[in-house]
Formats: structure tokens, sequence, C-alpha cells
């Protein structure tokens, strides 16, 4: 089958492209019950010979059982979707995973990611942060481990948006939105924003690097020492 969605990188897309497939067979079911209810009449009900219209007021329990019925499906589907998504949502934005393996900041400004990294302490929001602010940058991650993410703003409203790890999370000025993913394939990706944001906000496109971890730790060190000079 051809790929639809764009290539799944990280340890939870699947349950996440799952449950997009789930929501359009629903999505598309409602669609073509409408429609037909709207069509299937227009013929059955047609000019015909020696038959009277009818006046359908719309009054009374008679109709009005439709509407509810229509509703009480409706509302069904509803719930349906929220216990299916339940687990995979909690997962994904309420719990953070209990090792920690790598945590780095993500703040979002006109027009540009910076990734702020943990310096040789190995933590963050301390002097020695080393701090990556320009166009067109890559976040470098280690592949296979749980990166912790904090999402900020500086000025407006951005949203970040790995398309394959199936995470997009705005990103608000005077929050810090903490998000985690952990991606098993190495590669470069895109991130983009994906909340309008100024004039520019279609060229604020970064990188994901994803490296294995001796790699990553050379790209650690090498970023340490270019902080030094
Ligand atoms: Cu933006």
């Amino acid at each position: 089958m051809k790929q639809i969605l764009p290539e799944n990188i990280s340890t939870y897309g699947g349950e996440v492209d799952s449950l997009f497939f789930t929501i359009t067979l629903f999505v598309v079911l409602a669609f073509a019950i409408s429609i037909a209810a709207l069509i299937i009449p227009l013929f059955r009900y047609r000019y015909k010979e020696g038959r009277k219209s009818s006046r359908v007021r719309g009054i009374g329990m008679k109709q009005m059982r439709w509407v509810f019925a229509g509703m009480l499906v409706m509302a069904l589907c509803d719930f349906y979707m929220l216990y299916a998504e339940h687990s995979t949502w909690v997962k994904m934005e309420e719990t953070l995973p209990e090792q920690e393996d790598f945590h780095v900041v993500i703040t979002g400004r006109q027009w540009n990611w910076i990734f702020t990294y943990p310096g040789p302490d190995n933590k963050l929001y301390t002097a020695d942060d080393v701090i990556v602010n320009r166009m067109n940058s890559s976040l470098h991650v280690p592949a296979g481990k749980n990166i912790i993410i904090d999402i900020k703003a500086i000025d407006v409203i951005h949203s970040v948006f790995f398309k394959n790890i199936r995470l997009k999370q705005d990103a608000i000025p005077g929050r810090t939105i903490t998000r985690w993913f952990n991606v098993t394939k190495p590669g470069k990706y895109e991130i983009a924003c994906a909340e309008i944001c100024g004039v520019l906000h279609s060229k604020m496109r970064s990188y994901l690097v994803v490296q294995e971890e001796d790699e990553f730790n050379r790209f650690l060190s090498e970023l340490y020492a270019e902080k030094q000079k």
C-alpha cells in the first residue's frame, strides 16, 4: 500500500496513526449517511403523476425521534473516540516517561526555533546552557532515548510540529509546555511551525537530526567546544 502519511519514526506514532484512521472512518461514514439522507429523498419523493405532495411540519415526536436518533449515534461515536484515544492521549500529553534521558528547550520566535541544550553539567537552566538561535538550524537528539522538550515562545503563538513523530504543540508566550518523544530511526526530519506567526512563518523551518548515541555525544562535545571559543 502506498504510504498515505509521512513516515513514522516515534514509539507512539503508530497509535496516533491508527486513531487517525479510526476517526477518518467515522467521519467518512457520517458524511456518506448525511449525503444519502439529502439525495435519496430527491428521487424517492420527486413528482409523480397522480401523487399528492405531503406537507411535513416537523412537529411532534414522529419526526423528532429521527433528530434524537442522530444525536444519540453522534454522541455514542464521540464517546467511543474519547475512549479509544484516552490511553494514547495520557501517554503523550499527560505523563512523562519515568526515565528522562535528554532534556532540551525549544523556543519559538519570529522567525526561527531556538534550541537550548544543557551544558557539560547536563542540567538545563544553568549558566553553561548552549543556545542555538538561527534560521534553518537543527535540533540533535539521540535515537532510542526518551527526549523531554520544554516548549516556549517569546513573542507570539507558534506551534512546533514534528510530523514524523506525530507531535504538534502550540508554543505560547509566558508558558512552558513539556512534552516528550522517543525516536527509533536515525535521520534528518523536518520541524515546522504550524501556527501562522507573521510574514516569515513559512520560513520557520528547522530539522530534527536523530543520531546514534556515540555520534550524538560527538556532536555535543563539538557544540561545547564551539561555545568555549
Ligand atoms: Cu512560528
